[in-house]
C-alpha cells in the first residue's frame, strides 16, 4: 500500500509531465506515429524557432510584423479608454508593442501563457517601455476556457493571436478554438488574428525546409526533449527532417523520418520503426483570405476587416463576436 501511496504522489506531482508522456506515447502507438508540435518549445525549442523566425526563407514573421507596423492604428485605433488588450500564448509580446505603441495610456494588457518566466521577463520588459501600462499577465493554457479577474471582466476587450499558430489546428479545431476565444471575451469583442495565406509551394516548402537546417534542427529537438524528459533512448541521427505540402488539405506538414530499421524505448515501452517510416510533428495550415472567414463564421465570429501585404503573402483579420 506504501508503494502505491508514494505512486500516486509522484503521479499528482507530475501532472504535467504524465500528460506529455502521455500524449508521447498514444501518438506513438498510432499507425500513422505522431507527436504534438506543442512540445516543441522548450528552452532550446523556443531559441530555435527564434533562428526560424530570422531566417530567409521563413517569410511569416516578418511579414506579419510589417501589416502590424503599417496598421496598427487601423487595428487598434478605436480601443477605448479603459479597453484590454488580451493576447492568447503571448511568449515574449514582441510583436505587442507594435500595437502598444498606438494604444492610449488607460488601456491595460493581458497577456496569457503557459509560462510563468516568459510572463515575468515580458512584464518586467513592458514596464519599462510603457510605464503607465497596466499589464495584467495570467498563467494559463489558452485553449482552456478563461475568466478574467472580477474588475477586468467588465471592460471591452480585443484579443490578439498573431504568427499564424491557429494554423497548427485543423479547420474545424480552429474553429472550436476561436469559439473558446469568443466565448472568453465576451459580448461585442474583437479578436486580431494573424493567418498565413495560401502560396506557391515552393515558397511554402522552402520556409519549412531551410537552407541553413535551423527548421530541422527545432524538428528534432522534440525527439532530444523526449530523450531529457521521458528517458528515451532516441537517436537523433537515426532520423532526418522532411517539409511536405499537401494542397488538397492545404497545409505543409513536418515529418522525422526513420533512416533505418531501429527501435526505441520511450517510458519502459518499445516503439517499432522501418527505414523510412515517418514521425508527422506538426502541421501548418495556410488559407485563402475567404476561406478563413468561413472558419471564423463557422466559430461564431463575424469577419470584419482584413489587412495583408502587398505580395498577399500573409494576413492579419479582424472578427467581431
Ligand atoms: C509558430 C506554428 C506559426 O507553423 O509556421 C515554423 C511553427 N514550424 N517552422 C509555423 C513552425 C516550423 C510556426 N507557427
Amino acid at each position: 500500500r506504501r508503494a502505491q501511496t508514494l505512486a500516486k504522489a509522484h503521479l499528482d506531482l507530475g501532472e504535467v509531465e504524465d500528460e506529455f508522456a502521455s500524449s508521447v506515447i498514444e501518438g506513438l502507438s498510432n499507425a500513422q506515429k505522431s507527436l504534438p508540435c506543442r512540445y516543441f518549445y522548450d528552452a532550446r525549442g523556443s531559441a530555435l524557432f527564434e533562428d526560424i523566425t530570422r531566417l530567409p526563407e521563413y517569410y511569416p514573421t516578418r511579414t506579419e510584423t510589417q501589416i502590424l507596423m503599417d496598421y496598427a492604428d487601423d487595428m487598434v485605433g478605436s480601443v477605448g479608454d479603459g479597453g484590454l488588450l488580451v493576447e492568447f500564448g503571448s511568449g515574449s509580446s514582441l510583436k505587442t508593442e507594435i500595437l502598444l505603441d498606438h494604444l492610449g495610456s488607460s488601456v491595460a494588457y493581458v497577456p496569457i501563457d503557459v509560462s510563468e518566466t516568459a510572463l515575468a521577463d515580458a512584464k518586467a520588459r513592458l514596464m519599462r517601455r510603457y510605464p503607465s501600462l497596466d499589464v495584467r499577465p495570467i498563467v494559463a493554457d489558452f485553449s482552456h476556457a478563461l475568466t478574467f479577474p472580477a474588475d477586468l471582466a467588465a471592460r471591452e476587450k480585443t484579443g490578439f493571436f498573431p504568427g499564424s499558430t491557429i494554423g497548427n489546428l485543423a479547420p474545424q479545431e480552429a474553429a472550436s478554438l476561436l469559439t473558446v476565444f469568443g466565448r472568453a471575451l465576451g459580448r461585442s469583442s474583437r479578436l486580431i488574428i494573424g493567418v498565413d495565406l495560401k502560396k506557391d509551394p515552393r515558397r511554402l516548402i522552402d520556409a519549412y525546409n531551410d537552407q541553413a537546417g535551423i527548421t530541422a534542427a527545432f524538428n528534432l529537438n522534440l525527439l532530444r526533449r523526449i530523450n531529457r524528459e521521458l528517458g528515451a533512448n532516441f537517436d537523433e541521427q537515426g532520423f532526418r527532417h522532411r517539409a511536405i505540402y499537401d494542397p488538397a488539405k492545404g497545409r505543409i506538414e513536418m515529418h522525422l523520418v526513420s533512416r533505418h530499421d531501429q527501435q526505441v524505448s520511450v517510458c519502459g515501452r518499445t516503439f517499432h520503426f522501418s527505414a523510412g517510416e515517418s514521425i508527422h510533428t506538426e502541421n501548418s495550415y495556410k488559407y485563402a483570405l475567404e476561406q478563413f472567414r468561413e472558419v471564423a463564421r463557422a466559430s461564431g465570429w463575424r469577419p470584419a476587416r482584413v489587412w495583408t501585404d502587398t505580395r498577399e503573402q500573409f494576413s492579419v483579420h479582424e472578427l467581431i463576436w
